[in-house]
């Protein structure tokens, strides 16, 4: 396990492609509201900024590189964190049109889902009545027969068109133990460069639920799998979200937080910002007797190409 002399990083994700504006006047949907929402993100303390793009006019999910160019280079205007874009933001699209936004900005970070699987929304849709938008109700009902698709060869396609032609470093995306044996295979064949950055992710219809017995489990598989060679960071959606990050730190390991994954500062409260639960897991975290990361920190303990290679 590699992590233990190093510091915290906190990830923030900032509006993601799971929630529908009904559920929260907090997450942010236009270009001005997202580059706010990730500055104040970062000031309070996440040194990554996981971004995903949203229609500025109904809020509905987007990977059209013409949104994210509205907020990308607002944001590294005004911060030094790295910047993670998305390849996950849509169910329904080839793996070319989710690569197109990081394509066009060559970020310094992406995520890189690991595995095909289940990933449904559609429980939410039957805890509200009145929608903001048309297309949202539709949009979470229509996930119970989605396929989030991510086979070896979409996988493969991406380290080749980001990883090995921009140098973008992934943010793995796991969702269950599987998926952490395809990354062993994958970094096996030569697909990635050590230290692979691993984000386990707990709660997600479709992959292994928030108990945390599994958190042990995902982790003692990974340093079986992967001894030194990784960085891991953890991720609970919903309501799980503090304590798994909270557990995560403990252990040694990275924090993901940001309404993307969770609308809650705490059970049945919902938060007013990214900024905030950011706040709350930093204030957590340092409670605790560990560092956090500045954005220099995590991009050294990630081996990161740095700012000013990116192309916005
Ligand atoms: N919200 C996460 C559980 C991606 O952006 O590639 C899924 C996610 C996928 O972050
Ligand atoms: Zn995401």
């Amino acid at each position: 396990m590699a992590r233990k002399k190093n510091k915290t990083i906190i990830s923030c994700a900032i509006t993601g492609a799971i929630h529908t504006p009904t559920m929260s006047d907090a997450l942010p949907y236009t270009a001005e509201d997202i580059a706010k929402q990730a500055l104040d993100a970062a000031e309070a303390g996440a040194s990554i900024l996981h971004l995903h793009a949203r229609n500025p006019l109904n809020g509905a999910v987007s990977i059209d590189p013409d949104h994210f160019a509205k907020f990308l280079p607002v944001i590294k205007a005004e911060t030094d964190a790295v910047i993670n874009i998305s390849t996950g933001g849509s169910l329904l699209t080839t793996m070319a049109e989710r690569i197109a936004p990081a394509k066009w900005a060559s970020p310094e970070m992406c995520s890189l889902n690991m595995g095909s699987m289940n990933f449904s929304m559609h429980p939410l849709a039957d805890r509200y009545d009145d929608w903001k938008f048309d297309w949202e109700e539709e949009y979470l009902r229509n996930s119970d027969s989605y396929i989030f698709r991510n086979t070896f060869a979409d996988i493969k396609y991406v380290a080749k068109e980001l990883g090995d032609d921009l140098g973008v470093k992934f943010e793995h995306e796991c969702y269950d133990v599987g998926h952490l044996y395809n990354l062993k295979f994958c970094l096996d064949t030569g697909m990635f460069k050590a230290p692979i950055f691993i984000q386990f992710i707990f709660g997600i219809l479709g992959g292994i639920g928030a108990d945390m017995d599994n958190l042990m489990f995902m982790k003692q598989t990974a340093d079986r799998l992967f001894g030194d060679d990784y960085q891991w960071s953890v991720l609970g959606a919903g309501n799980s979200q503090m304590s798994f990050a909270t557990t995560a730190s403990q252990l040694g390991g990275n924090v993901r937080v940001g309404l993307e994954d969770s609308l809650f500062i705490k059970r049945g409260e919902l938060a007013e910002s990214n900024a905030q639960q950011v706040t709350k897991i930093r204030r957590i975290v340092e409670d605790l007797g560990c560092e956090v990361a500045t954005p220099d920190e995590a991009r050294e303990m990630l081996g990161l190409k740095g700012p000013n290679q990116t192309a916005f």
